[in-house]
Order: structure tokens, then C-alpha cells, then sequence
């Protein structure tokens, strides 16, 4: 009995810091259905490929391009390798570096390592790139400029538009990492996609907050032609045929709510600028918070940190910030 309690999979009742969701149920019902099919075969497995093109194309309008190229990855951190990969093997230098801001996902970090290139991480300002401090680290080797639409820690927007430009400036590449932030973003004013800026690769992951079922990550390129700097084919994975791109909500509101009632009990808020939270409490609130069984975390400087992402309702929130006044 007790093994069969183990063996259930963690509902998401109190989990207020994950980027992953409950998935769609009709993204949940094509996964179960396309189990077996393997989208890296499109010969044997037509129709498989088909339903990728079709999530490439959508995923290109939610990102500002019309005729995109791309493909299902794993998700953020293939994504991320393969931007960098495309823009080391098509510049001409031996000691390529990428320029990103220090508030970039660590799958970058896993990019240099990997492809035996050197990243230079700029200060940020208000957690955002600066684009002055990105300018600095620039040089005749920089391969590719790095921007986070939807950072991890504080859900943040950089600057794309200034970063594009730097990277069109020293002949470089820029990639924008909206992992996360993607399926946010065209419910905002931000400037983040191909259409906004000159981008020539964007990560979105539909695992995220596309509701999909893991693993689904996305790659889009300006051209197809930027894929041709591949040296062998990407690794597609079965699970290309899970993505159902419908029925995604905006956390806004909730994420609202929820810094509104942290800062009324006078925690330093910061955000929501999409729906993500980081709030000051302190260490001991916090590990009560998780004796209580709260699934939060903490950012690198130790601010509480809450995703709002599809499941996480307002009863949820309510009953959250009902633990905090008891505390
Ligand atoms: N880029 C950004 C902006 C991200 O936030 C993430 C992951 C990635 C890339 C990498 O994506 P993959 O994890 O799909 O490769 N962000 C989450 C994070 O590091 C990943 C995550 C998801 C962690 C769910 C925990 C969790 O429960 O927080």
C-alpha cells in the first residue's frame, strides 16, 4: 500500500514555484495517443511530422513570424544549445564567445561548456540586461547576444531591441529565450519577437506555459537557412505529437492578487511583470511555509519566489496567503 502511495505522481495543489503544469487535457489525450511515433523518422511516421510542422507554424505566430523554421526539442535547454551551436558554426573564429546577461538561464552555461564556447555574462539592472553592460563584453568573436523575455528567477523582459541591434552591429547572432515567457508575452506590450527586433532564434516551450505535456520544447529561426549550420540532424523526439497549442490562460490576474497581498503585509514585492513573483520573506517564514507543504523556492538572493502558472488558482493563492497571516 505504502508503495502504491509513493508511486502517485505529485499533484499540484501547492505548487507555487514550478514552470511546469498540469497539462491540457486534450494536450494530455494526444500524448497518450502519439506515444510511439517518432517525429526524428518523418518517413515512417507522416503523420507525427505533420502535427510538428503544424506546432512549428504556430508557435512562429504566437512569436512574430510567418513562415518560421524550427522544430519540437526537448525543451529550453536543447533549444538553448542549439542556438548557440547555430551561431558558433556559422561565424568564423576559433575562440567564439556568446554575450548574455547573468540572469540567463543556466542552460546556457551548459551551451559553453558543451560547445567549447566562452560565456560572458553582463550585469543586470532592476534584473534586467543592461544593454551598456552587454555592449562591453562585445568583441570581434562574439558569436551570439543572448536576451530573456521572461527571465527564471524574476520574469523579467530585457531589452531586445537594443540587444538586436548590438548583435547586428558586431555581425552576430541574437537569440531571445522566451522559454517561459512566450506564451505570456503577446498579452503584453512588450517588445520580444522576431516581429519586434531583428531575432534570428527564439526558444519557447510549449511544456511551459503552452500546457503541453512534457517533454515539448520549441525552436524558431528567422530562416531555414540558419539550420543548415547544423552540422547533423536535430534529435526529435516522440514527443513532438503532444503539443496542443489551445486554451492557455494568463497568470496575470493571479499573480496580481498575489503581490498585491504580500505587499499589503509589507513584504518587499518585486514584480508581477508577467506572472511570476518574488517577494522578501524571511528564511524562517519560509521553511514554514514549507513544513506546511507549499512547494516555494527561493531566488539566488533568497527572495521567496511564486509561479503563477495555469494551475495555481486564486483558492489556492487565498489559501496560501491565509498560511502566511497564521504565521
Ligand atoms: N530558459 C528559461 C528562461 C527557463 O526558465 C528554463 C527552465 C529553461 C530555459 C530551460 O528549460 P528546460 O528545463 O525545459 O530545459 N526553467 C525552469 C527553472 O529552471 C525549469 C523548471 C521547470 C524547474 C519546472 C523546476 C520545475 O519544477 O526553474
Amino acid at each position: 500500500m505504502q508503495q502504491a502511495q509513493w508511486a502517485e505522481p505529485q499533484d499540484f495543489d501547492r505548487v507555487l514555484t514550478s514552470m511546469c503544469t498540469e497539462p491540457h487535457p486534450r494536450a494530455r489525450e494526444a500524448a497518450e495517443r502519439f506515444l510511439a511515433t517518432n517525429p526524428g523518422d518523418p518517413g515512417t511516421y507522416e503523420a507525427v511530422a505533420g502535427l510538428e510542422a503544424e506546432a512549428v507554424e504556430k508557435l512562429g505566430a504566437i512569436a512574430g513570424l510567418s513562415e518560421p523554421a524550427g522544430y519540437v526539442s526537448s525543451g529550453g535547454t536543447e533549444s538553448n544549445i542549439q542556438a548557440v551551436r547555430i551561431a558558433r558554426n556559422r561565424a568564423d573564429t576559433d575562440e567564439p564567445n556568446v554575450v548574455a546577461p547573468t540572469s540567463a538561464h543556466f542552460s546556457f552555461r551548459k551551451a559553453a561548456e558543451l560547445l567549447g564556447v566562452e560565456l560572458r555574462t553582463a550585469p543586470t539592472v532592476d534584473h534586467r540586461a543592461d544593454a551598456d553592460a552587454v555592449a562591453e563584453l562585445i568583441d570581434d568573436d562574439t558569436v551570439a547576444v543572448v536576451g530573456v523575455a521572461g527571465s527564471t528567477e524574476y520574469g523579467v523582459v530585457d531589452p531586445i531591441p537594443a540587444l538586436s541591434e548590438l548583435a547586428t552591429d558586431a555581425g552576430a547572432l541574437c537569440h531571445v529565450d522566451a522559454a517561459w515567457g512566450g506564451f505570456y508575452l503577446p498579452f503584453t506590450d512588450h517588445d520580444w519577437h522576431f516581429g519586434h527586433a531583428d531575432v534570428d532564434t527564439l526558444t519557447i516551450d510549449p511544456h511551459k506555459a503552452g500546457r503541453a505535456a512534457v517533454p515539448a520544447g520549441g525552436l524558431l529561426a528567422r530562416s531555414e537557412s540558419l539550420f543548415d549550420d547544423l552540422a547533423v540532424d536535430t534529435p526529435y523526439l516522440e514527443s513532438t505529437a503532444q503539443i496542443t497549442l489551445t486554451g492557455t490562460r494568463s497568470g496575470a490576474g493571479v499573480a496580481s492578487a498575489v503581490a498585491d497581498a504580500l505587499a499589503s503585509r509589507g513584504h518587499d514585492v518585486f514584480g508581477p511583470e508577467l506572472p511570476l513573483v518574488t517577494a522578501d520573506l524571511s528564511v524562517p517564514m519560509t521553511d514554514e511555509l514549507r513544513d506546511r507543504g507549499w512547494r516555494v523556492s527561493k531566488t539566488g538572493s533568497g527572495e521567496l519566489r511564486i509561479v503563477c502558472m495555469p494551475h495555481v488558482t486564486r483558492s489556492m493563492l487565498r489559501s496560501f496567503v491565509a498560511d502566511l497571516d497564521w504565521y
